[in-house]
């Protein structure tokens, strides 16, 4: 197990997020931050669509995932050894996987984001996962800080809020609200990263700067899981993977722990990865 101080672990397990200060410097977050970057304008650099022309998803974020399939120059981000053994401790998790990677890049103007848990998102279970959330500039209430509703990863699931299809119900009917604290917006200093628990309710501010907010995100699942649900995902579908069995795979290979500079294939074989967006 990595070595993690008892009290970011404690935090995490009593507020189902936690704000680790200082994981990288600033000059890989320049590094990692231009080849994200770039990245990202290859997947959509040529959508010149307005914001108002988006779907609301999309006014929240550009989203891309699995970037590090087709950025070999990532990897070393991606699969970053300090990252997963942080992820690994706060988890308590022996081995994770890479469930995607992802830049949400909040345009300037972009709208909030709506709040949300990620694990119904997610065919697989147990609720065994945790996102790091990586803002290269670090974040602000002005550009788009996350707002995380502590405890809320212990209440299990609230009703479904998709909010890539826009079903835009009440929030969390199936909650009593009183149980559920009101949201705590967190602001990431460079260099931190914010680690949530995918049951962890979790929203957005808007980004009223004229700077695009960048944020690069892992999510890391626990060796272990199954396909728990026949919903689409590309993590599962295109490797495959029916509903009981376990998500091993090239789309998916482990992340920590790994020896130094070891890095896995990029899974050219099973197509590529979705050009954006969760459903685009
Ligand atoms: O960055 C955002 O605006 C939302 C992030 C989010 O929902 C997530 O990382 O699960």
């Amino acid at each position: 197990m990595a070595v993690m101080e008892t009290s970011l672990i404690e935090a995490f397990d009593r507020d189902g997020f936690v704000v680790v200060e200082d994981l990288f410097d600033l000059s890989e977050l320049e590094i990692f931050g231009s080849i994200v970057d770039r990245a990202v304008n290859d997947r959509v650099g040529s959508d010149f669509r307005p914001l108002d022309e988006k779907s609301l998803y999309e006014q929240s974020f550009q989203q891309c995932m699995n970037l590090w399939e087709d950025n070999a120059d990532l990897k070393e981000f991606t699969f970053s050894q300090k990252l997963g053994a942080a992820a690994a401790s706060l988890l308590g998790a022996g081995t994770l996987r890479i469930w995607h990677d992802q830049a949400l890049y909040k345009e300037p103007g972009g709208r909030e984001t709506d709040p949300h848990q990620d694990w119904p998102l997610w065919p697989m279970g147990p609720a065994r996962q945790i996102t790091a959330w990586i803002p290269f500039d670090g974040s602000t209430m002005e550009s788009g800080a996350m707002g995380y509703s502590p405890g809320s990863h212990r209440l299990g699931l609230a009703k479904f809020s998709d909010i890539t299809r826009e079903l835009r119900e009440e929030p969390y009917p199936y909650f009593d609200h009183s149980e559920m604290e009101q949201p705590v917006w967190v602001e990431a200093p460079q260099g931190s990263v914010v680690f949530h628990h995918s049951l962890t309710v979790h929203q957005a501010r808007a980004n009223t700067t004229d700077r695009t907010r960048r944020v690069y995100c892992v999510i890391y699942f626990e060796d272990g899981c199954i396909r728990s649900r026949s919903h689409w995902h590309q993590s599962l579908n295109r490797q495959g993977i029916e509903d009981g069995q376990p998500v091993r795979g090239p789309v998916t290979p482990v992340v920590w722990p790994r020896p130094p500079g070891d890095f896995p294939e990029s899974p050219v074989d099973l197509g590529s990865p979705p050009k954006t967006g969760f459903r685009n």
